[in-house]
């Protein structure tokens, strides 16, 4: 089988040639290190100011055609990227994991996510639909049409490399833009490897060189692209920090930003859970991905006539957490993405203690053989306050909050009363209290389940938050309309040349 990497051993070299290969200047390289193993597994060069201009031109031109492309045939040709992913599901589920630390199960699954994104917008391209109106005036018609924006921006996080990409791509693809893909500078050769999959079908369809861009590098790139006028959308996913820095850039040129940023999700359990779902999806969504989704549960709101034996369930589920290299599948827990991440965490340990917080499960680093990359931490749980400021920050880190509460109005004010806005839960079987929980007294965020953790939404469903997650929504329902621009068309198909609210105007 044909290897999905272009370059296995050395350091990938500029390619502009065919396939809307990526584009890098021989200046610097980034070392990606994976955190399973701490091997040095690629060295990728990154753009150049100048590869970058070159990138938007050919974007440019690329836009000009593909524009003309029937959005089912574009559709067409996502279709047969789908084909591709599932040919590598193995190979890029496997290198996902190794090269982000993810656990082989969960890199399966992200390469899942691009599949089904793949057949939501093969459907999607024949559904761009625009509304027809009802005109005021006799022999008029009005309607809507959605056209395509243009150049796409898109800013991907390390902790879904791939994912997050294609709900993007695909989607503005059959919309009929052209994407520009800047990558986490900590996972080129994941997006390396995602673009050598779909080369072959762009190649095999003609597709016009550009549809289809990758630049590597780190901040400046990312700035590039939100300060550049031709670039129409800018979606950004990854820190409220960076994010907040692309929105500022992006408003300050007046363009568009699509932005799906930090979560601090909760899940709520009533004393009408049942336990037995709502234990494993908490421990499922606290520590996979080693706490590092923007979906990860990391506060759970307890009903206090509940609250011990939760307390001692956790602890025995977590006692059953296996932690170790993310490819052996026998592990629950892989590594954080790099050694500052454990810095992070350790960080934050020393501020619950500080702030008086008590650990009901332990944290602590894994040391010793097989752990020598130094990346990885035991998932841990500490009892604190909704108030704290670590309790109200993101930390990306498998530390788990508890925190009790009395009445179900005072679980959803400490649900809320954070500044992000991603995902939530409620456990309950109380079929009242499930509706509080999604009807407008309930929870803020973008994302809100009963009886299903934070973690692990479909691609089906729109994908944001509220809040300081920015707003943004990307992926299924109607997602596709931020990756269009909407015309309004009214024609006058009469003799006569009436004018709207009634007004008169005589020659
Ligand atoms: C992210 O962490 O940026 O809902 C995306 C989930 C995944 C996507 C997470 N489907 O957990």
């Amino acid at each position: 089988m044909q290897s999905i990497l272009p370059h296995p051993t050395q350091p990938v070299k500029p390619g502009t040639s065919t396939g809307q290969q990526y584009w890098q200047s021989t200046e610097k390289i980034l070392d990606s290190y994976s955190p399973a193993d701490g091997q040095l597994i690629a060295r990728v060069h990154p753009s150049t100011r100048a590869d970058y201009d070159r990138v938007i031109e050919t974007a440019q031109a690329a836009f000009r055609e593909w524009r003309l492309v029937p959005a089912p045939r574009r559709g067409e040709i996502v279709r047969q990227m789908g084909d591709q992913f599932r040919r590598y599901k193995r190979e890029l589920g496997t290198l996902v994991s190794y090269e982000m630390g993810k656990t082989l199960q969960e890199g399966l699954g992200e390469v899942q996510e691009i599949i089904d994104i793949c057949d939501f917008a093969v459907g999607q391209s024949r559904q761009l639909y625009g509304l027809a109106m009802q005109s005021e005036r006799p022999a008029h018609r009005m309607l809507e049409q959605w056209h395509p924006l243009g150049v796409v921006g898109i800013i991907s996080a390390f902790n879904f490399p791939v994912a997050v990409w294609s709900w993007n791509a695909m989607i503005a693809w059959v919309c009929g833009d052209v994407c520009v893909w800047k990558p986490s500078e900590k996972t080129p050769l994941t997006a390396l490897a995602c673009q050598q999959i779909i080369g072959e079908v762009l190649r095999n369809n003609d597709v016009p060189e550009g549809v289809s861009c990758l630049i590597t590098g780190g901040r400046d790139a990312g700035e590039w692209l939100a300060r550049d006028p031709r670039v129409a959308l800018v979606s950004a996913t990854g820190s409220t920090r960076m994010g907040k820095a692309v929105a500022e850039a992006v408003a300050g040129r007046l363009g568009r930003s699509l932005l799906e940023l930090g979560g601090n999700n909760a899940i709520i359990v009533s004393e009408y859970a049942d336990l037995d779902l709502a234990i494993p999806a908490i421990v499922f969504g606290a520590v996979g991905t080693a706490g590092q989704r923007c979906t990860t549960t990391r506060r759970i709101i307890v009903q206090e006539s509940i609250y011990e034996d939760v307390k001692n369930r956790l602890k025995n589920a977590y006692t059953q957490l296996r932690i170790g290299n993310p490819l052996d599948e026998s592990f629950h827990v892989g590594p954080l993405i790099d050694r500052q991440a454990v810095k992070d965490y350790q960080t934050a340990v020393q501020e619950i203690r500080t702030m008086g917080g008590r650990f009901v499960v332990e944290p602590g680093l894994v040391e010793g053989l097989g752990f020598e990359s130094g990346c990885y931490v035991r998932p841990c749980i500490a009892e604190a306050e909704n108030h704290w400021p670590i309790v109200q920050r993101e930390t990306f880190v498998p530390i788990l909050y508890m925190l009790p509460y009395s009445s179900l109005d005072d679980a959803i004010a400490q649900q809320n009363g954070v500044p992000q806005g991603l995902s939530s839960a409620i456990f309950t079987l109380n079929l009242r209290e499930a509706e509080y929980f999604l009807a407008v007294t309930g929870s803020d965020c973008g994302i809100a389940n009963v009886n299903i953790g934070t973690s692990g939404a479909e691609i089906g469903g729109a994908f944001g938050g509220e809040k300081e997650t920015g707003g943004g929504r990307e992926s299924g329902s109607d997602a596709w309309k931020a990756y269009m621009r909407r015309q309004t068309n009214t024609i006058n198909y009469g003799t006569t040349m009436p004018l709207a609210q009634g007004i008169s105007f005589e020659l």
